[in-house]
This record gives C-alpha cells, sequence and structure tokens, in this order.
C-alpha cells in the first residue's frame, strides 16, 4: 500500500523572486565578453551617448529609466540566472506604456543602438542579458491585466505580468493558466511567450502557439502590430502572431498577450512514486496514458543524482524526502479533472496494479494542498539545487523517448573518461537527469564547481551531436539564446535556417534586437 506521509510543518514552494544580486554575486560572475574571447562587438551600434540617455529622459520618468549611478545597481539587469553571463549595460528602461515602448525602439532603431528585450530574467540559455552594451529594455512596468471573460476563458494582459500573478488571478475566477513552472514567481507572461515556455502542464494543455490567440508587439522600428484577438479560429492570412510566439525577443518586443485559459480542475492528485530502471519509467507512463488518460495532467521523472543533489540543497530547510528509500528513478505523477471520486478511484486502481506487477516499488499520495506543494516542491527546486554549487551546465534537448536517458549515460561515460567527474578534486559534482517525459524532454544538467571552459569543451559539441543522431532538437523548451546561437544547424537544416535569416532581416534590418543570439 501507499503510504500516507505525515509532514512537517510545510515551508511554501518557493518561488523565485527576483535575487538579492549583492556584490557578492556580483564579483563572481564573470563578463560574457571574457569568457569568450572570439566574441566581438558589432562595431555598427552606436555607443550610448549623453544626448541619447537625454532624449530616453524626454519620454520617461524617473521611475522608467535606471542608470548606473553606483557599482552594482544594474547587476540583477546584467546577470543571468545561472551566473553564467554577464553583460555590461549602463542603462536599462523600464516603460510604463506600449506608447513609450513604440518610442524608444524607433528611436534606437534610427540611432543603432542595440536592445535586450527583459521579461523576469530567468532565462535558462543566457538570452535575457546583454553580451556588450546593449540596452536592456524591461517589460516589468507594463504589468495590467486588461480583462477576463468568464464565458470564453480569454484573459488578457500586459507582458510584464508575473506568471503567478496571473495564475492567482485566474484560480480566483476558476480558471488557470494554461502553463505552469518553476520560475512562476517572477517570469513574465511576455517572456514565456517569447521563449514559448512548455513546463508541466504541457501535456495537458498543449504549447503556447496553441493557446495564444493574440499579441501586441511592438517591431524594432516602433510599429504597433495590435493583433489581441479573441478568436479560436481565424484563418484569414498567414498566423502572424506565431512567428513571435518562440522568437526570444529577436524580431519585436511582446507587449500583451491574449490567450485562452482552462477551467481550474475541481480535483487534482500529485503521487510521488519510485521505479528500478528507465526501461520501468517509460512502462509506467504507458500505462498512466492507457488508464488515467483524460485526467493525467503531468508526468515528470528524476534520476536518483538529481534528487540526491536536491536532498542537499534542501537539507538547510529541513524538508523531508517523501520516500524513506533511495531509488535509481522517481516519477511525480498528477491527474487534474472534475470530479475527485471518479478521479480517486481511477488513480488507485492504476497505483494498486503498477505495485501489484511490481512496475511502481513505493510511492506516495499527497492528501491535501500542502503535501501536493510539497511533492512539487521535489520537483521544481532541481534547477536550483543543481545550480548552487559554483557552476551548471544546462542541456534542454528533445529525444525519442526510448533514447532520452541514454543521453544522460552517455555524458557521466564522457565526463568520467576525461577524468572530470568522480571525486571531490574534478570540477563537476554531477550530470543529472530529470525532465517531462510526457513531453519528451529531457533536462541534463551538469552541477559543477565553477564553470570551466574544459568542461564546456568536453560537452560541446559532443551532446549536440548525440542529439542530431537520434533526431531529436537541441532546445526542447529553453530557447537558443546565447548559448545555443552557434548549434542550431544540429536540428534545422539550411533551407530552414536561411529562412529564419532572411525573417530577422526583414523585421530587423540593422540587428539591433537582442544582438549575438539566436541565429
Ligand atoms: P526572460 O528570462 O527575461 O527572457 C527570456 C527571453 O525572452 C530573452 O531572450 C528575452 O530577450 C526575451 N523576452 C523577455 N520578455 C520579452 C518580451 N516581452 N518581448 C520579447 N522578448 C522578450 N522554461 C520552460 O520552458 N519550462 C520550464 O519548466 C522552466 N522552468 C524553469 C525553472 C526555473 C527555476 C528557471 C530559472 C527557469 C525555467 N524555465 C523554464 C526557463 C524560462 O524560459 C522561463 O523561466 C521563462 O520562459 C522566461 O521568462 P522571463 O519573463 O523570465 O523571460
Ligand atoms: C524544469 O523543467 C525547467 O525544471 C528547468 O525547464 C530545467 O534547469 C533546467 O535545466
Ligand atoms: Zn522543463
Amino acid at each position: 500500500m501507499l503510504k500516507n506521509l505525515i509532514w512537517r510543518q510545510s515551508p511554501r514552494v518557493r518561488s523565485l523572486v527576483p535575487r538579492s544580486f549583492t556584490a557578492f554575486y556580483a564579483s563572481k560572475v564573470p563578463l560574457t565578453s571574457e569568457s569568450y574571447l572570439s566574441l566581438k562587438r558589432n562595431d555598427s551600434f552606436k555607443r550610448l551617448s549623453s544626448d541619447d540617455i537625454e532624449y530616453f529622459r524626454t519620454v520617461l520618468s524617473k521611475q522608467e529609466l535606471l542608470g548606473s549611478k553606483e557599482e552594482g545597481d544594474l547587476d540583477p539587469f546584467n546577470e543571468d540566472w545561472m551566473q553564467k553571463y554577464r553583460g555590461q549595460a549602463s542603462l536599462v528602461l523600464k516603460p510604463k506604456t506600449v506608447e513609450k515602448v513604440s518610442l524608444i525602439l524607433n528611436y534606437c532603431n534610427e540611432e543603432k543602438l542595440a536592445v535586450v528585450p527583459q521579461g523576469g530574467n530567468t532565462d535558462l540559455v543566457g538570452g535575457s542579458v546583454p553580451v556588450f552594451d546593449e540596452i536592456v529594455l524591461s517589460l516589468s512596468n507594463l504589468n495590467k491585466v486588461r480583462s477576463f471573460d468568464p464565458v470564453s476563458g480569454i484573459f488578457k494582459c500586459d507582458a510584464g505580468v508575473i506568471l503567478e500573478t496571473a495564475n492567482d488571478y485566474l484560480v480566483q475566477r476558476d480558471h488557470i493558466f494554461p502553463l505552469d513552472l518553476g520560475a512562476k514567481g517572477s517570469c513574465q507572461i511576455g517572456g514565456v511567450v517569447a521563449t514559448n515556455a512548455g513546463g508541466q502542464r504541457l501535456l495537458r494543455y498543449g504549447s503556447l502557439h496553441g493557446n495564444v490567440l493574440g499579441l501586441e508587439v511592438v517591431l524594432p522600428d516602433g510599429t504597433i502590430l495590435d493583433s489581441m484577438h479573441s478568436l479560436r479560429k481565424d484563418n484569414t492570412g498567414y498566423d502572424l502572431k506565431q512567428l513571435f510566439i518562440g522568437a526570444e525577443g529577436t524580431i519585436g518586443v511582446v507587449t500583451g498577450v491574449s490567450i485562452l485559459t482552462p477551467p481550474k480542475p475541481r480535483a487534482v492528485n500529485v503521487s510521488f512514486l519510485a521505479v528500478k530502471s528507465y526501461e520501468d519509467v517509460q512502462k509506467v507512463f504507458v500505462k498512466a496514458k492507457g488508464e488515467l488518460a483524460e485526467i493525467l495532467s503531468a508526468f515528470e521523472f528524476m534520476d536518483a543524482k538529481s534528487i540526491e543533489l536536491t536532498r542537499d540543497h534542501l537539507k538547510k530547510d529541513d524538508i523531508t524526502f517523501p520516500l524513506e528509500d533511495e531509488y535509481p528513478f522517481y516519477i511525480l505523477l498528477e491527474t487534474s479533472g472534475s470530479n475527485k471520486e471518479h478521479d480517486d478511484a481511477k488513480l488507485e486502481k492504476f497505483l494498486e496494479t503498477a505495485m501489484e506487477s511490481e512496475l511502481v516499488i513505493d510511492g506516495t499520495m499527497a492528501q491535501d494542498e500542502t503535501e501536493l506543494k510539497n511533492l512539487w516542491h521535489w520537483r521544481e527546486m532541481i534547477p536550483e539545487s543543481a545550480q548552487c554549487n559554483g557552476g551548471v551546465y544546462k542541456y534542454d534537448v528533445s529525444l525519442p523517448l526510448k533514447d532520452l536517458y541514454s543521453l544522460v549515460e552517455a555524458t557521466n561515460a564522457r565526463l568520467e573518461s576525461e577524468g572530470l567527474i568522480g571525486d571531490e578534486s574534478k570540477p563537476v559534482i554531477a550530470a543529472v537527469g530529470y525532465g517531462h517525459i510526457g513531453d519528451g524532454n529531457l533536462h541534463l544538467n551538469l552541477a559543477c564547481r565553477e564553470y570551466n571552459k574544459t568542461i564546456e569543451k568536453c560537452l560541446e559539441p559532443f551532446i549536440y551531436q548525440f542529439v542530431q543522431s537520434k533526431h531529436g532538437s537541441i532546445s526542447a523548451e529553453h530557447g537558443l539564446g546565447f548559448q545555443k546561437k552557434n548549434y542550431i544547424q544540429y536540428t534545422k537544416n539550411e533551407v530552414e535556417i536561411n529562412m529564419m535569416k532572411d525573417i530577422k532581416k526583414h523585421y530587423d534590418p540593422y540587428g539591433i534586437l537582442n544582438p549575438y543570439k539566436y541565429i
């Protein structure tokens, strides 16, 4: 039988409030321009002058413009979440209206000033921070809910609304945001649209390419594209909004989003299960799809090492692991439906037979909302646990399910053969695998003692070649950003890449938006 856990005083699921980037953090993050020496600043971009700042002051109020008065002021905008990349912006603009975004971009385009759009700065591929001296255009002051229609479920908001805020707003109206992810406390709706983030509910609600009904976007020359439609069906011409979903701020700045939201499920169950092998993870997934069918809303997997790292990291918070023993693999399985009795009966039968056949060898089920959040906490805290030891290399890939875990094994073997992992004298602490099995999406994280070029060279292009050999994608959900810019050809062919370059050139002929990234 599954045991019901008695939880201690539970911590609230930690939402990632923007880090306090103190001098301590600032001093640790190397400048991107110094870590990647072959990279050169594009000298067709103008360097910011006092005249430019004067212009911005005529358009923006004091609260909408940040300059580096004191050293460290702009660190939160220059440094990424992984503390791997650091730019040198000396100006951050935080406009409060779409019209101001338009004036800023129009001016920057005319003056050839490079700009990086920034949301919550939780990007994991170095896309949200400057590489050199680009101006940061933060959307955080554009943060109003615009409307919600309880009949259709259509929600409209500014790009700078935080994901968790949007979801809380919708929950109060018996709906939810069709996307959830660990960075919900910081990331913004515009940011998740710009990265086409996947997250934990994709299995159930599909991707943003399907849910987003309309966008408002400011193009690099300042043109406002008002496409904030509310239609589920609209076959009049090219579906322009799709271009901006996942474009990572390279061809326009998203300022408004119209999205279809589902009703809040009345019954949610979460179970945390242990299995013997990756083979069994797949078997449980097939069984879950067949038997839980329409109520299955998340199927996440974690290997033993990812949980080991998380246990170490959460020790300080005195949080008890939900299972008594350790196992090779864990599964977090969630169901969401409208009838608790029906869902409970289905899930119990599923778990009973899974345990009888020894597919599932241990597990627990959340008994209330607090336990439910705690079980999710063990999954959502893996990224932070892998990041907090000095450095982390992250690879977010799509692979056929049968091959998915073999990348973790191959990477471990390669690191061992190169003498980079094994004991405390080695730079890599662990190479761990976890992710969204339901979407064929593996997160391979290398927790390191430091960022180190030898590790990077050992991993790249090795990992991208591996993914290509299995016909996977080198970016499942985090995007290309700075990290993967030079590797797109491992997933996309020449014709595809050339069409992308044409689109970029068409909308952004001077290349001012998010340069040095994407393609
Ligand atoms: P930022 O990080 O600020 O920006 C991301 C990119 O979009 C940048 O290229 C930036 O230039 C651009 N951009 C931002 N706002 C706009 C805008 N308004 N218009 C145009 N371009 C813009 N991703 C997933 O897919 N699934 C996950 O499960 C997931 N979990 C995460 C968990 C953690 C702990 C962390 C730190 C990150 C996670 N991510 C995940 C990564 C991530 O992509 C997201 O957190 C999110 O999509 C980024 O939103 P943001 O507002 O922070 O955008
Ligand atoms: C998740 O699924 C996120 O937790 C982050 O996409 C993954 O940090 C990572 O590699
Ligand atoms: Zn993910």
